[in-house]
């Protein structure tokens, strides 16, 4: 019985022959899996792939730990890292897209990113790396995608607010994580460092907002998880609800920047230092300079809404986000 294959498979299936990694072919083969129709005709070819992805997991396991993430690890760069995970097709690239300028690829099939891909997102006067990822689902999972997850300082969850299964498919992208020991948890809960690798501040991202309206998958979502986890509704092709999202990537990361300045001269404002938030000046002054940290005597803080001026502090003085500080040794 002839199988029948659409031209889709075969444009798929070229690919797979310039995949390298397990992970590549993995996904490939599953998106061949969701092109062939099932019939008589195509359960052998079925049955081949099938066993074919069993055997690469197989192998995937069976690398040395400290391998495993190796190949994939992003290097750090910016203010912070925040990694962008979800279900296939949401909209995650097209997120980065709008973020970023950058032509990330975006196409209207599931597992079009196969590869982690890092980007720079500017807000105001500093940059946010944002982590371009292959999709989560129910069956599916890049082995070295929860390290990556746990090495990030936050998350976005990118859901596609038009489709009635984004609710689910968020519920399995949990449990999932959950099973790794990592719990997605709102951008204020205080996470000690011991825990870092595993509570990810999150925000959820209900992109597609012009496809209509976004209420009844926030409603879903509170029914499902309360109001644990904040949402911001976007569309990444009509480019709406941007510049709030990138505010709140910014926030959803807690930290401060600020400004250090020479006694006299004006502050440079394109090159804040990064603190966390609750940082005081003892901390500003290590990283501005060991000499500043050993031979602090005082400082003076100038605040962003000019209720605060030249005022004389000590070395625990609590940074808010741009704040001009002139160390005095
Ligand atoms: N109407 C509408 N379509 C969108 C929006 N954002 C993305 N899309 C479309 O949704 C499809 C999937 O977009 P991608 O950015 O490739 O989705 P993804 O989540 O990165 O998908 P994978 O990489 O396969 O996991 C594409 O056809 C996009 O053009 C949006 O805000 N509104
Ligand atoms: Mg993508």
């Amino acid at each position: 019985m002839p199988a029948n294959l659409p031209p889709e498979y075969f444009e798929v299936e070229k690919t797979l022959r310039q995949a390298r990694t397990a992970e590549e072919k993995i996904a490939i083969m599953e998106k061949l899996l969701s092109i062939i129709p099932r019939h008589k005709g195509t359960e052998k070819l079925v049955a081949l792939y099938r066993s074919k992805i069993a055997k690469l997991k197989e192998e995937i396991e069976r690398r040395p730990a400290a391998k495993k993430g190796q190949l994939f690890r992003v290097e750090k760069s910016g203010a912070g890292q925040v990694i962008v995970i979800g279900p296939p097709n949401a909209g995650k690239s097209a997120v980065i897209r709008a973020l970023t300028g950058v032509e990330v690829e975006v196409a209207d099939f599931p597992f079009t990113t196969r590869l982690a891909a890092p980007y720079m997102m500017p807000f105001e006067n500093i940059k946010i790396q944002l982590i371009d990822t292959p999709p989560i689902t129910a069956d599916f999972m890049e082995s070295w995608l929860v390290e990556m997850i746990k090495m990030a300082e936050a998350a976005l969850v990118v859901l596609d607010s038009a489709s009635p299964e984004s609710s689910a498919q968020l519920e399995i992208i949990v449990n999932r994580l959950k099973k790794k020991k990592v719990e997605l948890v709102s951008a204020e809960t205080p996470i000690p460092p011991e825990k870092f690798p595993f509570m990810k501040r999150t925000l959820l991202v209900l992109n597609k907002s012009d496809l209509g309206e976004v209420n009844n998958l926030k409603e879903e979502l509170e029914i499902l998880f309360g109001r644990a986890l904040e949402t911001v509704a976007i569309s990444a092709l009509s480019l709406t609800g941007l510049e709030e999202l990138r505010r709140r990537i910014f926030d959803l990361l807690q930290i401060v920047r600020v400004y250090s300045k020479v006694p006299g001269k004006k502050p440079d404002y394109e090159s804040p230092f990064i603190l966390k938030k609750g940082s005081n000046i003892m901390d500003l002054a290590r990283q501005v300079h060991k000499d500043f940290a050993e031979k602090l005597n005082y400082a003076r803080v100038w605040n962003k809404q000019g209720t605060i001026t030249g005022l004389r502090v000590t070395r625990d003085y609590l940074l808010n986000d741009e704040d001009t500080v002139e160390l005095h040794l």
